[in-house]
């Protein structure tokens, strides 16, 4: 492609709102526009990057079976009241009217489409297995869309669904997927990990999460620092021991502690540690009241609270409703003294404390030397924490470590959720009806490519990672009004797209210095540049990522090329 007339519109200055390194290098580099808030225009280079990132989804999604379909954009309303999800999503999700005054909703996701269709057109368990897919555009009105197309309220997305006759079938149809997402990953050479998750909303069980490690991600991820362990903060379970301390139990103690309200507060008032307090939170559990505890140098897993309770609507109490059923105020509430109808169930690590203090559930007040066996009736003991770094590998194997993560990719087995709800069955071999049993993938593909900026770029401009560069070489003709330049230029733009080289090639009438700071900015792997050297038949190659320049002969070029490209594969 000659740049004289391709769109690669660079800029010099980092736009304004453009927060973190890919958003204004995308930019700049002349990949991207934002048309609207969250709503972006993929130019030439964008879009060579976005094809070159879902062929390859496209060609590992085949690989493991996956058939390729399209689905509409445009919903009608009425398969989302089916299913029983339209109440679930408020402005996120994004609804118009026809003509007709008929209501539909612009697709966020697919699986009430793909349940309904498999619906009509699959009724024999001979068609099953099955692995639907498609690469489309999805729409979620996100509340800040922030981060360029890393949080966009348009984004293209591969979404595919499973449907399988079995568990035992939907074990090995997400298997395949997760493997085809880590061949997927790898080849857009990402560093990533795949993470246990929480189902959240869309229930099912098992569900991982695909993170690429980054510090502007906005999931924290557990790890071990010697096994392959992770799993996201939200769901990761512990399993650190607290053996007794030998203390012998004093007698409870009320103690005055006037305006001291926050475990910090507490433990420099009283001279101990965290570790000897109780912090207790006031949950409404389907709008029953449950006292939780942690330990005070422990966080509470809100996820982990939930799921204590099955998944049943689990808020923290306001401050009225605390002061309702607790009579003080949160700063001082504690598990003793309470009415009968508040539960008690307390993190594993309380179990083991002697002599802890908690709130008196009385304004300014403490009690001391609480022993949880003498004193509490916590109803059940579970791992209600979140996990923290330095607390053991839930494998066993090393300490658990944190870094942040951005979610590129999410499997979910979803069960018969949605085949349930909207009806989608089978006769078995003994001809009885069955509900499918279903699975669901999703790959961000849009926020993909942020992800390859994030982890591939440096103080210069973008650093394309072979396998997803919009080109392969750079060539760069230094002087254009140089006769002798111009004419190797061309030859050699011929000869290299004869070797079916993706080629940009910069013809324009500009200095030096804008050309290279464009070729760093735009940043494909390996630059040709012609200069004072042309008439000699010397070039220059460049090698992006490392730096490293070499002098070579014309006659050497292609071969230089060939063993420079497969060394970056
Ligand atoms: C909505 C809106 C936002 C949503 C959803 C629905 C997330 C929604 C979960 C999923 C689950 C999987 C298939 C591909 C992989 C992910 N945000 N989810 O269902 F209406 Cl506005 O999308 N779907």
């Amino acid at each position: 492609m000659r740049q004289r007339t391709y769109l690669t519109p660079t800029l010099r200055e980092i736009p304004a709102d453009a927060e973190i390194k890919s958003h204004q290098l995308m930019l700049r580099a002349g990949f991207i526009r934002q048309t609207a808030s969250g709503i972006y225009s993929y130019l030439p280079l964008g879009n060579r990057v976005l094809r070159k990132v879902e062929e390859i989804i496209r060609s590992e999604m085949d690989l493991a079976g996956g058939q390729e379909v399209l689905l509409p954009a445009i919903q009608p309303a009425e398969l989302w009241e089916e299913s029983g999800r339209l109440g679930d999503y408020g402005p996120e999700l994004m609804r118009l009217k026809d003509r007709h005054g008929r209501d539909f909703v612009l697709g966020a996701t697919h699986e009430e489409v793909i349940t309904t269709l498999v619906r009509d057109d699959v009724q024999t368990y001979k068609k099953l297995p099955i692995n639907l897919y498609q690469i489309q555009t999805k729409y979620r009105d996100e509340r800040r869309p922030r981060f360029g197309v890393l949080r966009s309220r348009e984004f293209i997305m591969k979404d595919a669904y499973s449907f399988d006759t079995s568990k035992e079938g939907l074990d090995k149809s997400y298997q395949a997927m997760y493997q085809a997402y880590q061949n997927i990953f790898t080849r857009c050479q990402l560093d990533f990990r795949a993470v246990e998750a929480d189902s959240g909303a869309i229930g099912g069980t098992d569900t991982h999460e695909f993170m690429v490690l980054s510090d502007i991600g906005e999931d924290t991820i557990a790890y071990s620092d010697s096994s392959d362990f992770a799993a996201n903060v939200e769901i990761a379970p512990v399993f650190a021991k607290h053996d007794k301390s030998n203390e012998t139990p004093l007698e409870l103690e009320k103690i005055d502690t006037p305006n001291i309200k926050t475990i910090n507060e507490l433990t420099a008032f009283l001279n101990i540690k965290a570790d000897a307090s109780i912090k207790s939170l006031l949950f409404m559990v389907n709008e029953e009241p449950a006292l939780v505890l942690v330990r005070g140098d422990h966080e509470v897993n809100e996820i982990k609270v939930k799921n204590a309770f099955n998944k049943a609507t689990v808020e923290l109490a306001t401050p009225e409703q605390t002061a309702a059923i607790l009579g003080c105020e949160t700063g001082y509430i504690g598990p003793i003294g309470i009415p009968d109808g508040v539960i008690v169930i307390a993190d594993k690590a309380i179990e083991s404390l002697v002599n802890g203090v908690c709130g008196a559930n009385e304004k300014d007040k403490h009690l001391k030397n609480v022993n949880p066996e003498r004193d509490l009736k916590v109803s059940r003991y579970e791992d209600l924490r979140l996990i923290q770094e330095g607390d053991p590998s839930p494998d066993g194997k090393g300490t658990i470590q944190f870094a942040m993560g951005i979610e590129v990719g999410h499997v979910f087995k979803l069960g018969t959720k949605y085949s349930e709800a909207l009806g989608a069955k089978y006769l078995d071999e003994n001809g009885k009806s069955q509900t499918m049993i279903m699975g669901c993938y999703g790959i961000g593909v849009t926020r993909t490519i942020a992800a390859i900026v994030e982890q591939n770029h440096d103080e210069n401009g973008i650093v394309w990672p072979i396998s997803v560069a919009p080109f392969d070489l750079h060539l760069v003709t230094i002087n254009v009004k140089d006769e002798g330049q111009k004419q190797l230029g061309e030859e050699l733009y011929q000869s290299l797209t004869n070797e079916r080289y993706d080629v940009l090639y910069d013809d324009r009438p500009e200095r030096a210095g804008v050309k290279f700071k464009d070729s760093d900015l735009i940043g494909l792997p390996v630059r040709v540049a012609i200069g004072k050297k042309a008439a000699e038949g010397i070039v220059e190659v460049k090698i992006r990522k490392t730096g490293e320049m070499f002098e070579v002969h014309i006659s050497q070029l292609v071969d230089k090329l060939r063993n420079i490209l497969s060394e970056l594969n």
